[in-house]
């Protein structure tokens, strides 16, 4: 079987590709909507079919790209029947399993995280992906979208410990570098959910976890209830930059692609003064508009060199990427992470502290 593991660094989300070498024919797990154009690149280079996407659950921390590779590649979507989503292609039960080549996926109902949760296990059972029923040495959370710490135990015991001790698990996420573990392996060592832990342990740990909502919770749960399908649609890619479209409807640049090309845009810093003198410094060369007086400076601005803009965080640049693209400037796009990404990635900076 042709296999990948794909790794979005914005949410540490895995993707999986999988495919069958005889047909072709594949599909792909758990697809995150800004790598989508990525995710296409890979299926095209491996002269691949994309038959399916399927999704483990309504993820609160992402917004899938189930919906742009459908209108990519034709790919059809596939979701769980007792997730909720609408505007998918099928809707998945357990027992049910789906078809890729001569290979497939059997589906395994494992509620807890979310209400909807899936597993899907390979024909052979040498693998299975759980999504976020069990993450390695640690589980889901089960404080929101029908969460149940009860149920979650159930889950793990009985829909993905009673596979092979040698099954090898790949979870949605992973915040710590791990890749994959077994069945074996999380029976001994996880902290939550070995055999050796009872269930009133494991429901009080989790009754006390007191985690803050994911940053993206608010706009990615609506988004993936309709599969990940925008208010408003791209239109062509840009060809100035290797761009990425975000679900919000942004062009964003990576920072050490402005790194290497510095010297053929303008960069433009809609911080306030204070901010663009402040310890942060700014990227070598920005010129310093504050978003206020953002738009009585266009008057000065070439539109024929593009434009790339910075603040701290990312957010007050994403506006005024909108307001310069209303403006009529056509090559633009918005510094990812701001001024706290390319600090964090220790690109040189004019002004500011160490
Ligand atoms: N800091 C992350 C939090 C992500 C988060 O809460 N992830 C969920 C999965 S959707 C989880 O269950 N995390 C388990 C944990 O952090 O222990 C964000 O803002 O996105
Ligand atoms: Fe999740």
């Amino acid at each position: 079987m042709i296999f990948r593991q794909l790794f979005d660094p914005q949410s540490s989300t895995y993707t999986y590709l999988l495919a069958d070498p005889a047909t072709r024919e594949a599909l792909l797990i758990d697809p995150v909507f800004e790598q989508a154009r990525r995710d296409a690149a890979l299926v095209d280079e491996l002269g691949l079919k994309l038959a399916w996407t399927l999704e483990t659950h309504v993820h609160a921390d992402h917004v899938t790209g189930a919906w742009l590779l459908r209108e990519k590649l034709g790919s059809r979507i596939c979701v769980s029947k007792a997730g909720g989503a609408e505007g998918a292609d099928r809707y998945l039960s357990p027992g049910e399993k789906v078809d890729f080549g001569k290979k497939s996926l059997a589906i395994r109902a494992t509620p807890g995280h979310t209400a909807g949760c899936l597993t899907y296990v390979l024909d052979d059972q040498s693998m299975a992906f759980t999504g976020d029923a069990l993450l390695i040495r640690g589980c889901g959370r089960t404080d929101f979208q029908g969460g149940d710490a009860r149920t979650l135990f159930a889950s793990v015991r009985g829909q993905i410990f009673s596979l092979p001790e040698g099954c090898t698990l790949y979870p949605a996420h992973d915040y710590r570098g791990l890749t994959a573990t077994s069945v074996g392996e999380e029976k001994l060592y996880n902290p939550r959910l070995a055999e050796s832990i009872g269930e009133g342990d494991f429901v009080g740990y989790m009754t006390h976890l007191g985690l803050p909502h994911p940053k993206q919770m608010d706009a990615a749960v609506p988004a993936n209830l309709k599969c990940g399908k925008p208010e408003k649609t791209s239109s062509a890619d840009p060809a100035w930059a290797p761009l990425t479209y975000t679900f919000a409807g942004i062009w964003e640049v990576q920072p050490h692609w402005l790194e290497e090309h510095l010297r053929e845009v303008q960069v433009l810093d809609v911080r306030e003064p204070e901010e663009f003198n402040g310890p942060l410094g700014h990227v070598p060369g920005a010129r310093l508009v504050p978003l206020g007086t953002l738009k009585d400076s266009l008057a000065g601005m070439s539109k024929a060199k593009p434009v790339v803009v910075v603040c701290r965080s990312g957010a007050r640049s994403a506006q005024a990427t909108v307001m310069l693209g209303k403006a009529g400037f056509e090559k633009v796009a918005n510094l990812s992470g701001g001024m706290l990404r390319w600090r964090s990635q220790r690109f040189a900076v004019e002004g500011g502290t160490d």
